[in-house]
């Protein structure tokens, strides 16, 4: 198979066979889309909102990009479905690795089930500019022990066990084995109940807690909700956006500068009327001892 484009300039690219999936249909691809300019009516409809005339967006999995892809080279001659991972090179040293279908179906609504009933989801008060805010969805976090404590928006979430919930570390595993070489020993988890939860931009940058190239694994379960990208800094004539449309059973990395150079959120949608659960595992220093 020949990759052409920014795949093909990228320095350090990982084989195929270390880019994988516990999905059994999963087929690894990599694929650049390319930019796709003043593009007014694809697979994702916040598209139709957010895009500028003159931006420029880059659209990732999903529809669109099935229709590019030429059958004969990635058919599944099982299903006739077709499971496309992608990495996208975002510029100066910032990538996102994609993978919609990670869990099949069946065994994301397993977990789906079990976090759904005991996990010990709580909608704590943040400060955002010195003003209080019910967070906008529900969340918990895991860590390992002796790890530095998080605080995000004046708010110090307890620090649960991961030997009380078995299957977090399963998926947890699963993770690891898709990133050879990963660590990760936190978990943030956030729980969308309707399209009316959401995360406003953000990036995470705690540079005291996760060092300054944070690699963040997201898993999601549940209802899909779309996850924008967008670069800091940039002027207002050119806007340039990323667009996953996350699938239940997916896994979405970032990595490299992403947080320094990039916001990302997952806006309201009237939409999405049911639940999502998303999972985040990041690697947080030690504390000193
Ligand atoms: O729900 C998501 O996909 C994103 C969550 C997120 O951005 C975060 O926890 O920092």
């Amino acid at each position: 198979m020949v990759f052409r484009g920014r795949f093909a300039e990228m320095k350090n690219l990982m084989p195929i066979s270390k880019f994988r999936s516990p999905s059994e249909e999963g087929v690894n691809v990599r694929r650049d889309l390319g930019i796709l300019k003043n593009q007014r009516s694809l697979h994702c409809p916040a598209l139709k909102v957010s895009q500028k005339k003159e931006g420029k967006m880059v659209l990732d999995g999903g529809f669109a990009e099935k229709k590019l892809m030429p059958v004969s080279e990635f058919a599944n001659p099982k299903s006739e479905e077709v499971v496309i991972n992608v990495r996208r090179d975002l510029g100066n040293g910032s990538e996102v690795v994609y993978m919609p279908r990670f869990f099949t179906s069946e065994k994301s609504w397993e977990y789906f089930r079990y976090l759904d009933q005991h996990i010990p989801w709580t909608r704590p008060t943040i400060h955002v500019l010195g003003k209080p805010f019910l967070q906008p969805r529900e969340v918990c976090y895991i860590a390992s022990k002796g790890l530095k404590e998080l605080v995000y928006s004046g708010h110090t979430p307890y620090a649960h066990s991961w030997d009380d919930y078995p299957p977090l570390k399963e998926i947890l595993d699963e993770v690891h084995k898709a990133f050879p070489g990963s660590h990760f020993n936190s978990l943030l988890m956030n729980r969308y109940n309707s399209g009316n939860e959401y995360v406003g931009w953000h990036a995470d940058v705690h540079k005291e807690l996760y060092g300054p190239t944070p690699e963040i694994a997201s898993v999601s379960f549940g209802c899909e909700r779309d996850f924008f990208l967008k670069k800091k800094y940039q002027g207002e004539a050119v806007e340039e956006k990323h667009c996953f449309n996350l699938k239940h059973g997916s896994l979405l990395l970032m990595r490299g500068n992403t947080q320094r150079d990039w916001l990302h959120s997952v806006p309201k949608r009237a939409k999405a009327q049911s639940a999502r659960i998303n999972l985040t595992f990041r690697r947080v220093m030690q504390m000193a001892s």
